[in-house]
């Protein structure tokens, strides 16, 4: 851990006990694989061709430097397989034993997976309705996610409201998001003159050309129908139209091997943070309901490090997808989704109901659009490889690219906005429309300062037109702060008898550096252990009586060892509250048959500004979000 003290967290130091929580993630089942790649540190700052010689002499390839450090390089050993069970000792002491390398770690492999990935026929309907004023693309009509007429059975009006934002002149340009997945088709017709092959690279087999690898069933078109969302032109006789057609995509080829490094995917999210303005992610960890995994230690840099530096300091969006487990799993267990740096995103079908695939947790934050209606004609239209067209891109897959793609209208109307506006402007101007749980677990509820979450949802779907009125005018929202609430840190048993409730009352760091008074993001960094980890249940509440869920129960996670070690559960929902005041935590094991388990420490973290974010807007709707928690920040001042 000793780079943590270095990290520079949105402008502010952080103190170690939060680092280290927010680091360490539980890596279990993953240990077993060990690759040919390894992190190479070397001594002072040696030239390319010094790096390539110690490579060489070594019997390795240097693949360049991580994260643009001057010192530390990703080397790769021809010889070695790809994949093996054990370490290979020898060819990491040959390389230890080298005069100029300081330090060298071979990367151990693991999965992650594309989200919402069916093989599926490609289609070659074309239809032919052309409205006025609408895109003349042949699949426009079939993007019911960008307008929907009632087309296929589906809700009127619940769509992204792009065309209200077409209709203020935003269109993307010189905004560019990166597709992080198996390849772009970047030949296709329908994407080449938006494509951005500068700001592009291939991870997987390191050129710059990342261009999807063929098979027979189209495994590797999954990028592509991405791209497509955010960035197919318009008007062209192609396809349909991307949510941000002027704007640019970069290929970032970083799924298709067998093995996933922590340097591939450090290397894929630090890739050109001056260049690409947001990632988009459409994978994960296992979504098997039972998997407990995160970013590992060098993507953990690199997402600080987007934040913080990216955009030229105004920080990189990365946009993920909540997780494909259903109800099997939580969101809130992958650490890609439930990290404060991602916006992740969940879906809702073409009649407002949750896809069935959905995963629900407390950190997502707001939705987009994608399949799952009984009408087959109801998946995500787009580009697809080779020229082709799709109208069955599915997942939350295809709802992460949509949310990038308003992201892209958003900065195009004000590219000052920083990471931290962006999630502001979600909240804000997302909309509860005509959302709904299928299953009616989970309803809508007014937080504290009045703004209206869904567990499945977030704040509601993304309204493009809305979205892009606010960017226009914003003001960037004042200094962030981290202030560490409290801890308790005591064994205590609970079981299926017995919950167990805890509570810290804070003053929110009141009168020190690190006050916050408006909330961002909430954390609760858990350590404990039970006979049957999927049975436990977690919930927070705020001082403002806002209730989360920040762990629902998982029925394939039958973990009896691991536990949750300082795992960080996020919390959106008490968005724009006051901290100060008593926090509650309710342990629950939600099983049938006995189980217990063992508390052992929570660590409350709070983030957000100590002045109101909203000051200096103007409310032109006195019935806005914008208004509303306006009104509840001045009353709470007046008290
Ligand atoms: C992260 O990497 C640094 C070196 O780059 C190392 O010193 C530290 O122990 C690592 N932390 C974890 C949690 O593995
Ligand atoms: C386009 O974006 C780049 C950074 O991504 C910026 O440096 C440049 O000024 C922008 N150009 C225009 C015309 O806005
Ligand atoms: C962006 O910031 C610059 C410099 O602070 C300012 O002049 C400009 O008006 C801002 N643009 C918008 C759209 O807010
Ligand atoms: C959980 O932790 C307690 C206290 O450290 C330990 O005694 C117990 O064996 C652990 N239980 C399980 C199921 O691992
Ligand atoms: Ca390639
Ligand atoms: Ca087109
Ligand atoms: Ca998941």
């Amino acid at each position: 851990m000793k780079r943590c003290r270095g990290l520079k967290f949105s402008g502010l130091w952080l103190r170690p006990i939060f680092l280290t929580a927010a680091l360490i993630f539980i890596t279990n089942s993953n240990a077993d694989i060990f690759t040919n790649s390894f992190l190479v540190k070397l001594h002072g700052d040696p030239e390319k061709s010094l790096v390539d010689q110690v490579a060489r002499r070594n019997g390795f390839v240097n693949h360049g430097p991580v994260l643009g450090s001057s010192n530390e390089f990703h080397f790769v050993h021809r010889a070695i397989p790809h994949a093996r069970s054990r370490r290979s000792i020898s060819h990491t002491r040959k390389l230890k034993s080298d005069p100029l390398v300081a330090f060298a770690f071979q990367q151990t492999g693991f999965k992650r997976v594309k989200r919402g990935y069916k093989p599926l026929k490609v289609e070659a309907l074309v239809p032919n309705i052309k409205l006025a004023d609408n895109p003349t693309d042949p699949y426009f009509p079939l993007q019911w996610y960008l307008k929907n007429t009632g087309q296929n059975g589906g809700k009127v009006k619940l769509d992204l409201n792009v065309e209200a934002a077409w209709a203020q002149g935003y269109t993307g340009k010189n905004v560019t998001t990166a597709i992080m997945d198996d390849g772009v088709d970047y030949m296709h017709l329908d994407l080449k003159f938006n494509y951005n092959a500068l700001a592009s690279y291939d991870f997987s087999s390191n050129d710059q050309f990342p261009y999807p690898r063929y098979t027979d069933d189209w495994f590797n078109s999954h990028g592509t129908r991405c791209a497509g969302e955010v960035a197919a032109a318009r008007d062209n006789g192609i396809c349909g139209v991307g949510v941000a057609y002027d704007s640019k995509v970069a290929g970032i080829r970083m799924l298709d091997q067998p093995y996933m490094t922590d340097l591939i995917e450090a290397n894929s999210m630090g890739h050109e943070p001056n260049l690409i303005d947001i990632y988009s992610a459409s994978w994960g960890p296992t979504d098997d309901g039972k998997t407990v995994d995160g970013p590992r230690n060098a993507t953990m840099r690199a997402i600080v490090k987007g934040v913080n530096e990216g955009r030229n300091g105004k920080g990189n969006i990365y946009v993920w997808a909540s997780g494909d487990g259903g109800e099997e799993d939580d969101c809130n267990c992958d650490g890609y989704a439930a990290s404060m740096w991602t916006i992740s995103i969940n879906s809702a079908i073409n009649d407002g109901q949750n896809a069935h695939y959905d995963e629900s947790c407390s950190s997502t934050l707001a939705s987009t659009f994608s399949n799952g209606a009984k009408d087959p004609n109801t998946g995500v239209a787009t580009t697809d490889l080779y020229g082709k067209c799709t109208t069955t891109h599915s997942g939350t897959s295809a709802a992460a690219p949509e949310a990038a793609g308003v992201f892209a209208l958003a900065l195009e109307a004000n590219p000052n906005l920083t990471w931290r506006d962006v999630q502001h402007l979600t909240v804000l101007t997302s909309k509860r429309n005509s959302l709904f749980d299928a299953k009616n677990r989970f309803h809508w509820t007014m937080n504290g300062v009045g703004l209206e979450f869904n567990h499945l949802f977030g704040f509601g779907v993304l309204d493009a037109g809305a979205m892009v009125a606010l960017a226009k005018q914003w003001k960037t929202v004042p200094a962030r702060y981290h202030c560490e609430g409290g801890t308790i840190k005591q064994i205590k048993r609970f079981s299926s008898k017995r919950s167990l409730i805890l509570q810290i009352k804070t003053n929110a760091c009141q009168n020190t550096e690190t006050e916050v008074r408006y909330l961002e993001h909430v954390q609760a960094v858990i350590t404990l252990n039970a006979t049957r980890r999927g049975d436990i249940e977690l919930y927070l509440t705020s001082p403002m009586k806002t209730r989360s869920m920040i762990l629902s129960k998982r029925v394939n996670d039958d973990d009896h060892k691991d536990g949750f070690m300082r795992w960080p559960f996020m919390t959106t929902h008490t968005w724009g509250e006051y901290p100060q005041g008593i926090w509650t935590l309710e342990i629950k094991l939600n099983s049938k048959v006995p189980q217990s388990g063992f508390f052992k420490e929570w660590t409350l973290m709070l983030h957000g500004p100590r002045e109101p974010p909203y000051n200096d807007l103007p409310v032109s709707d006195p019935h806005s979000k914008l208004a509303i928690v306006k009104k509840a920040h001045k009353d709470r001042n007046k008290m």
